[in-house]
């Protein structure tokens, strides 16, 4: 099943009246007469609404009342009191898609589409960079956004980098969790991957199409089987997840923190501010000033790092001076 933050009309005002009413009962029959919608369909969305996670009661001569909201990422939830003006303003949610980096690049073109999210309980064929694979069971916040920024091509390369630092942000304001940020992509945790990113783009000449950000978190996944799962494939370190036993908050409030976050950053980027941008990344960096070694398409090259530069590319301190080094990985020792 898939819903979108533009359709679903009746069942999101049946919704909203349960959540506007915390805990009251409502009988079918209010409900139907406030809402002006048949008993049937009243009936019909409270099991729809049900089904999707919500806990709504029934009582006898009483009626129906809203106990738990879902924690289901559902388009509704996502824009509701959303505090950006284009990011994550339209969405589209699907249980299970083989990939939301795919369908966000369908429909990236579209005029309606910039700032639109594509979220998705489940991936069957969630990607990596470089033709990796990223497993995404229930649990984790798997989701793609597609930008056309005014920008020119140059300045892609820091997108990235820009979202490492407004999920970086964001997991600090709305879990108090210190995360770090590991080159080129990855947020992690005690050295574990915690979020993987990746962008796909469309250019023409020196204009961006489009740039479609895929990001994978760990919300709350069952870690040690992941990594049981994982450990055999390529550039795996170890896996952990943001969301400790007995923590409720919801990971709604996490998405939303990053869509706020996201676009503050997104308008650094458009004031041209790379350097403030490449500072916050630096702060939380793995590994800066140690002894690292990346596997590139040309081989390995080891050295100190020192970070990166405006444009994103990995700072290296060989013996034959400073290495600049655009793609690659950091080589697990
Ligand atoms: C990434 O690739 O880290 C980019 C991940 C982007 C995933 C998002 S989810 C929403 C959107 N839709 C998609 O289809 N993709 C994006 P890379 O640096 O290549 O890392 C891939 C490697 O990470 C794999 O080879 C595994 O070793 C490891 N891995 C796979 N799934 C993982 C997970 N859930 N947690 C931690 N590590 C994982």
């Amino acid at each position: 099943m898939s819903y979108t933050s533009f359709d679903n009309i009746g069942l999101v005002k049946v919704l909203s009246f349960f959540q506007t009413h915390d805990s009251e009962y409502l009988s079918g029959e209010d409900l139907s007469d406030v809402l002006k919608i048949s008993r049937v369909a009243v009936w019909k969305h409270i099991k729809k609404i049900q089904s999707l996670g919500y806990k709504i009661e029934s009582k006898q001569k009483l009626g129906y009342r809203l106990i738990n909201n879902t924690e289901k990422l559902l388009p509704w939830e996502i824009t509701h009191n959303l505090k950006t003006k284009l990011i994550g303003k339209r969405v589209y949610y699907f249980e299970e898609i083989d990939s939301t980096q795919n369908f966000a690049q369908q429909i990236a073109l579209g005029k309606k589409e910039d700032g639109t999210i594509v979220i998705a309980e489940k991936q069957t064929a969630g990607r990596g960079r470089l033709e990796r694979k990223w497993t995404s069971p229930q649990g984790g916040i798997w989701f793609s956004l597609i930008i056309h920024p005014k920008f020119d091509v140059s300045t892609s390369t820091l997108v990235p980098i820009a979202g490492a630092v407004a999920l970086a942000k964001s997991i600090k304001s709305i879990l108090n969790i210190d995360v770090s940020v590991k080159w080129p992509n990855d947020i992690t945790l005690h050295g574990k991957k915690v979020a993987g990113m990746l962008v796909d783009a469309s250019f023409q000449a020196n204009n961006i199409d489009y740039l479609v950000l895929g990001i994978g978190i760990n919300f709350d996944i069952d870690s040690k089987k992941l990594e049981k799962r994982l450990s055999k494939s390529p550039n795996f370190y170890g896996v952990d997840s943001l969301r400790k036993k007995g923590d409720t908050i919801p990971p709604k409030s996490l998405l939303k923190e990053f869509l706020v976050q996201f676009e503050k950053i997104l308008a650094s980027l458009h004031k041209g501010e790379k350097s403030k941008i490449v500072k916050e990344w630096m702060k939380r960096a793995e590994k800066l000033g140690k002894k690292i070694t990346i596997n590139t398409s040309n081989g390995k090259i080891s050295g100190i790092s020192k970070g990166i530069d405006n444009d994103g590319a990995l700072k290296l301190k060989t013996s034959k001076g400073i290495m600049k080094i655009f793609v690659g990985d950091v080589v697990v020792e």
